[in-house]
Order: C-alpha cells, then structure tokens, then sequence
C-alpha cells in the first residue's frame, strides 16, 4: 500500500502490487515481474534503456467509479485501461492518479507503458551521479469511488500557546455526477468541526477550509514524536458516502537570526544524504529495507535525512514521521547545466516536480525544509531567476516551511539572499587539499558578507570514498576505508566545532551505482562516499561518523 496505515474506511481500496506481465520494446514474450521493483534486476535487463510494457488483469467487483493510484513510475508512465489511454506522468519521484469515470463489473486489463530512456523529453533523470532505474517503482492501488469523493486534504497548525493549537485543513472534494446535500466532517484529536458544501455539478470540485482549535496535544519532536490521525469524511444528506484520514504531528519551525528554532529550540543537525537506492532492490525499497537504513542511522546518532535528489516515497516519510527524523525533502535536480537547465522543458518538468512533491507530502511532520537545485547555476544571472522562481514557488505553495538549496558555487554564489537558510556542499580534505577548519573559516565569512549573514548555515554535503573491504591502514591511501574515516572524523568534528553551523549533512548514507559516464572517477561505477556499502555493510567510516555524532548527542 501506499502509506504505512489505513487512508479509508469508507473507501474501498486494494493493493495492485505483486507479478505483472513485463514486456521489452525488442522482446517476443513477456516476463514476470514484481510490482513495485526495478526492471534491471531482471536477468538480461541490467542497462536497458527504452520503453516495457506492464500488464496485469483487474477484477472489478462492484462497477462505478474507479482510481488508480501510482506511487512512482520511473520514469515516464502513459496507463491504459482496456486499450483507452487514462494518464501520463513523468518523473519517478512523485504519484499520481488515474481515473476511470465507469467501469463495469467483471475482469479488466491494466497496461502501463514505462520508458526510462534519456533523451530531450526528459530533463530531470539524466545520466548522473546516481542511478535512474526502470519501472513502476512504488506501491500502486486501485480505489473504488463513490459519487462525489475527497480529492486530497492539507494541513497545518498555528500555535497559540504551549499543546494549543488552530489547525487549519483544507479538503477538496470533487464530484463524478452532479450532487445536492453534501456536507464534510473533519476530526482531529479530540476536536470535530462540521461544513456544508456548495451543490456541486459533475467535474467540478470545491475547496473547504475549515479550523478547528486543538488543545492539550503532545507536540512532534525530534526524536519524540506525537502523532495524531487527521480525518475528513463527506456526506450525503447525513449518509456518510467517502473519507480520507492522514497523521498529522504539531510542531512550529522558524528560522530565527542564525538559528532553525524547532518548537522554540535551536535545532542541531546531525543528518545524511540518502539516495533511495539499495543493492538488491534499486530504487524500489521496501519498508523493511527503509527500516533498517533509518535504524543505521539512529544507531550513528543521527536525526536528520536529506532526500538527496528527489521527493522521497512517502512510507519512508511516514517512518521519519514515527521516529522524530528531520527531513530536508528536495525535488529533483541534481547538477543540471545550460542549456537544459535554462529550457522551457526544464522549467515546465521542474514546476511541475514542485506542485507534486508540496501536494503529496505537505501534511509530514519530518520535513522541516524544502530544497530546490541541488548544485545548479547560482553564480550566474539567469541561474538566479531560475533560483527565485523557484523558491518563490515553494512559498506559495507551502508559506510555512523554510526553504533552502545546496550550493557548490563557493566564493561566487549570488543567490544566498534568495534563502531562508544557506547550504553548502564541501569536501575539504577529499576534492580539496585544505583542512575542514580553514575552509570553514574562510566560506563561513564569504557567505556572512554575501547575503548570509543573518540566516542560519547547514553544510548540506561533506565527506570521502572508500572501496569497500580496501585497507590500507599504514599508508591510509585515498579510497582505503581508513582515509575515509580520517577525513570524516576531521571534517565533523570542524563542523560540529563551529558555532555558526546548525546542522550537517553526511555525503552520504550508503554507496550507490552511478552512470557510466562518470565511471573513471567512481571506481566500481559507484559512488563510495557511503558509510555503508549498496548492501548498508558498514564501513570503518560508520564508526567514524558515529563517533562523532554520537559525542555532540550527549552534549546537547
Ligand atoms: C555533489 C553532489 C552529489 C555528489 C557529490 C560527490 O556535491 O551534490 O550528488 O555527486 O557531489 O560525490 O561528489
């Protein structure tokens, strides 16, 4: 499913994951293939690029209405319903619907046209510094609808004093036939509010926004988080016809001078960077395997993920919500130049992965801040119109999160104004022969003259590579395990000395496979700044970074 607990109880729903027919562009037959996952841990499939088709039947049992929800296709989707195209998606790192206005009852064919070639069309997943995979690669499910049904719902909370809050929810409702009686109930906590709705014509849809005073709350912390179910149901002349529940946490984040103030408190980031990617799995993990990476670093005294490069599958944000993670969520945009960084179709995939990743994960309590351009143009004029819009973007579309992005542009950055809070991705000690320190000293200065004075600083990306099982502990040669945990050790510990920082971000969790291009400065075609290897063995710089985390926890 798609979330980690029960959306409806009104609402029918049932999981389409498990074996679909999977057939190549180039093959005569199809094969059986497990939903989600990853096409190229097939047999034969390993680098293939290029379009597959998924199949599988659907046994509709009551006829009406019906929604197909994908969690991610990677990377461009066109579905099918009994030979009708319904949708078309691209970008792995979102979801999105497909609805089916009547289906009768009986047995129907569900055919989904997957492509995850490169090419013009697609200007997000290009080959990078990370693996794009094929295929539908998170949970799918298929709802059946009443009449008139909750589209979505956002929310979030003021405070008014400590455990009081106003929470403000906004459900939109959308009608398949033209309806007359209608009204919404919300629920949270132990407060209830009810709202008539206009009379509505079929197509149309109509926003509700409704408050409600919550009071004697738990407030969601870091590492102690309260959940709280959040619940609308739509009625019908008092019949209850549809619902849609969420877990909603109260918490306040503020930037403050030069501090990120979580419930009023200065926050301290120990984080990571994580690539949704696994040895066995690619980038389809399971929650198991979510789990467990999420333990890792819990055990390295970590609280904090950043979603490097892409909006994350909202499970994983679900566990983040559960535990008291902090997740600095980004879209996906990792290093693109001009000029597709500066084309109408970047700028249209772009806003689009913007409007997508705020929909679907407004409502988590763990993302305290939004990214955008992980390391793109910033030094130039027309990378910072790119850089103003879209965080003017993310405003709008979210006006209570900070926003943020991670610049390499050291010493030449023009976009620090453009942030709530400044990120730098460094590697001193690694790309760079100077120590951790004295860089520190001289980018910290830079940025305070150059629009970051007063705006907290993260260090969004530091570290080292190691090869796996490499040692090489006299002369601690670079890519030995040993090297790699000298550096982080040094490179931490310079941060984390350093007052003016809030928060660091490990690159990064675990190894991932890379794209070939970048084969001859990633031995093994991998990245291995991880501090587990692809299958999370650790490293000797898992105890390095524990080490040191583990310090600044008890300190503070
Ligand atoms: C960059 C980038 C990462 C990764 C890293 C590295 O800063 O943001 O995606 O490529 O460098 O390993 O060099």
């Amino acid at each position: 499913m798609l979330r980690l607990f029960d959306e409806h109880l009104l609402r029918t729903v049932r999981s389409l994951d498990g074996l679909w027919a999977l057939q190549r562009a180039d093959a005569q037959r199809a094969c059986p293939a497990l939903v989600p996952g990853v096409w190229e841990r097939i047999p034969g499939w390993a680098d293939y690029r290029g379009e597959a088709v998924y199949q599988r039947q659907v046994l509709v049992e009551a006829e009406g209405a019906q929604l197909i929800r994908f969690g991610g296709v990677s990377h461009t989707a066109r579905v099918e319903w009994d030979g009708q195209e319904i949708a078309s998606h691209y970008n792995a790192f979102t979801g999105f619907d497909a609805l089916i206005p009547w289906a009768d009852a009986g047995v129907h064919q569900l055919t989904v046209h997957v492509d995850n070639s490169y090419g013009e069309a697609s200007t997000l997943h290009v080959p990078n510094d990370y693996m794009t995979y094929g295929g539908i690669t998170r949970p799918v499910e298929i709802h059946r609808l009443p009449d008139c049904f909750i589209r979505g719902m956002a929310f979030h909370a003021v405070e008014r004093e400590a455990g009081c809050y106003t929470a403000y929810i906004r459900v939109t409702v959308e009608a398949l036939k033209d309806m007359r009686g209608l009204s919404l109930t919300v629920l949270l906590a132990d407060a209830m509010r009810d709202a008539e709705l206009n009379d509505l014509r079929a197509g149309e849809r109509q926003e509700v926004e409704i408050a409600l005073e919550v009071n004697g709350v738990q407030p969601w912390d870091v590492l102690s988080a309260s959940l709280y179910m959040l619940r609308a149901v739509l009625a019908r002349d008092g019949v209850p016809m549809d619902d849609l529940i969420d877990r909603v946490g109260f918490r306040t984040v503020e930037v403050s001078g030069q501090q990120i103030l979580l419930n009023h408190q200065p926050v301290k980031l120990r984080g990571f960077n994580r690539h949704e990617d696994h040895g066995l799995f690619g980038c389809a993990l399971g929650v198991d395997a979510m789990m467990q990476d999420l333990q890792l670093i819990l055990d390295m005294g970590g609280n904090s993920v950043r979603t490097s490069h892409y909006p994350n599958d909202p499970r994983f944000l679900d566990l983040c919500d559960e535990l008291g993670i902090l997740v600095w969520e980004e879209h996906h945009a990792r290093a693109i130049k001009a000029p597709v960084l500066f084309s109408d179709t970047f700028a249209r995939q772009i806003a689009q992965c913007n409007e997508e990743m705020i929909g679907q994960h407004v409502n988590h309590p763990c993302i305290y801040v939004w990214g955008v351009l992980n390391e793109c143009e910033s030094e130039t004029p027309e990378g910072r119109e790119l850089y103003a819009w879209n965080l003017a973007q993310l405003r709008e579309l979210d006006p209570t999160r900070p926003v943020t992005f991670a610049s390499c542009r050291h010493f030449n950055d023009i976009c620090l104004d453009l942030v709530d809070i400044v990120s730098w991705n460094i590697y001193p000690g690694w790309y760079l022969q100077e120590s951790p320190a004295d860089f520190l000293a001289r980018l910290l200065q830079w940025s305070d003259d150059h629009g970051g004075a007063e705006k907290p600083v993260i260090i969004s990306e530091i570290g080292a590579g190691a090869i796996p099982g490499y040692h090489d502990p006299f002369r601690r040669a670079k890519w030995s395990e040993e090297r790699q945990a000298d550096i982080l050790t040094d490179q931490l510990q310079a941060v984390l000395d350093n007052e003016r920082i809030t928060g660091v971000y490990v690159w990064q969790f675990a190894d991932v496979p890379v794209d070939e291009s970048w084969a001859f400065s990633r031995p093994r075609t991998m990245n291995n700044k991880g501090v587990v290897d692809e299958f999370r063995r650790p490293k000797l710089g898992y105890q390095a970074v524990k080490a040191v985390f583990t310090a600044e926890e008890e300190q503070t």
